[in-house]
């Protein structure tokens, strides 16, 4: 039974931040979504102060293994999120994780502050990393900038704080170590990676933002990369994602350094896929490293 940051869990497969509507799951599974719930902690699609409308459409394009996504992070804000969703993911039979974005420090304190003193919520993770939102990556671009946001964020609470890393900078590392001197618990990574696609006829790009973010399998090597020069460099537990789909891939992240894996773009296709990973891990061939986690 892994121990992430103090939290048990029953297994180490959560999901990736916006890539399964627990709410809207529960409505078509009704309870028995609770009685088998695919991941063994929730985490929420990022909230923001306000509420957001996100992109337009088009939002989402497939690629030969993978999946552009531009949907801009729309969200009901704090209130919404607070007085309408919260008591409904406080129902699931998982802990809560809580990923939050804002554009500065002010809007980002205010929304950890009143999001940790909520007993419903476990964690909360730090999304810095956003490629669809305007100045969503500068803090998570520069590990100054990581490092400062959580020298505000650390003091406002005791839960664990998350730092959610870009996979868009040449070492993530630099800023997974800063995020690591600035008193985060834990990073998870990655986000996706800048991509577009465009209308060869046209010129038009495929998504109406013009650029999205790239995840499923053909990102994952580059996920395992990024996450065992992440491990290398810090001694905080890491959440591994990027195109995870199997009980093999999920030891391929757990065996490079991962403390949890996350199930994202493989959930749009099979919304059981997180008790699928979980089963194979234990039944098929996972066995936790003894010696070195790198
Ligand atoms: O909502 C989005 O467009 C979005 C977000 Br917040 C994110 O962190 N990563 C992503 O690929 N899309």
């Amino acid at each position: 039974m892994p121990d992430f940051c103090g939290i048990q869990l029953e297994h180490p497969v959560i999901n990736a931040s916006g890539t399964y509507d627990a709410i809207a799951a529960r409505r078509v599974f009704g309870d028995e979504l609770l009685a088998e719930f695919p991941f063994s902690a929730f985490v929420s699609k990022t909230i923001t102060p306000e509420p957001r409308a996100g992109n337009e459409p088009r939002r989402i394009w497939e690629t030969p293994a993978g999946m552009i996504n531009s949907i801009g992070l729309p969200n009901k804000g704090l209130t919404g999120f607070l007085e309408e969703d919260l008591p409904q993911l406080a129902e699931l039979p998982v802990p809560l994780i809580v990923s939050v974005m804002a554009t500065n420090h002010e809007d980002f304190s205010h929304l950890v502050a009143l999001i940790a003193e909520r007993e419903e919520v476990a964690a909360i993770e730090l999304n810095v990393s956003c490629p669809n939102v305007h100045s969503g990556l500068i803090v998570g671009e520069q590990p100054g900038e990581t490092e400062a946001l959580l020298g505000v964020l650390r003091p406002l609470t005791e839960k664990p704080l998350i730092v959610k890393l870009t996979p868009n900078v040449a070492a993530p590392e630099s800023v997974a170590v800063a995020a690591e001197s600035g008193g985060a618990d834990a990073v998870s990574l990655i986000n996706t990676l800048k991509a577009s696609a465009v209308d060869p006829a046209s010129g038009v790009p495929a998504l109406a933002a013009g650029h999205g973010g790239l995840s499923g399998p053909a990102v994952r090597p580059i996920a395992l990369q990024q996450l065992r020069a992440v491990a290398a460099a810090t001694e905080i537990p890491a959440i591994g994602m990027g195109g995870i789909s199997s009980g093999a891939d999920a030891a391929e992240f757990l065996t490079a350094g991962a403390t949890l894996v996350a199930v994202g773009t493989e959930s749009f296709r099979d919304p059981r896929a997180g008790s699928r990973v979980a089963n194979e891990l234990e039944t098929e061939m996972y066995q936790p490293p003894v010696a070195s986690r790198h």
